[in-house]
């Protein structure tokens, strides 16, 4: 049944899809509204590694009541196990968004998350990690990211990864 030795504490990562955007939108879902207004992008200015990042852009008066929104696919989780989502953003302007690890039933509604809301104020590469448990009926795990409504953003993120930690 496992095959994971009970010596091994090596956390494992989640098979999540284009986790770097190399393969363009492949694996991520746009919000109605940031796909229309094409605030969330993957450029090769917005890479942190690899060719190819997210530029997420809201210009002060864009007309996107919602805000931007990008979800990653789903993967399955075991309830009661920790979850780390890690990132790499980097805020060209003071930005107004968030990043949150989603957790979902059997029937793909939301029952729990963890937010980075990222400081509002200009920042080279950072990596940001949000650690939480899965909810005792969570089935799956994505990543949201989110920008406020009417906020002004503009904030490159690369190099997503959600991993089961593992405690030693
Ligand atoms: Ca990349």
């Amino acid at each position: 049944m496992a095959s994971f030795s009970s010596f091994c504490h090596a956390d494992e990562v989640l098979n999540l899809e284009n986790p770097g955007f190399e393969a363009d939108r492949q694996g991520w879902v746009w919000g109605k509204e940031d796909a229309e207004s094409e605030l969330s992008r993957v450029t090769t200015e917005s890479a942190y590694k690899g060719k190819l990042g997210l530029s997420v852009i809201v210009a002060d008066g864009e007309q996107a009541p919602m805000g931007s929104s990008v979800l990653s696919n789903k993967v399955p989780v075991e309830p009661g196990s920790v979850y780390r989502l890690t990132f790499y953003a980097r805020s060209n302007e003071k930005s107004g968004i968030g990043v949150m690890l989603q957790f979902y039933n059997e029937g793909f509604s939301i029952v729990g998350d963890a937010k980075q809301i990222l400081p509002m104020e200009v920042g080279d590469w950072t990596e940001y990690k949000v650690e939480a448990p899965a909810p005792a009926n969570a089935a799956y795990a994505a990543i949201f990211i989110h920008s406020w409504s009417r906020n002004r953003c503009n904030v490159d993120f690369d190099e997503f990864t959600i991993s089961k930690v593992t405690k030693p």
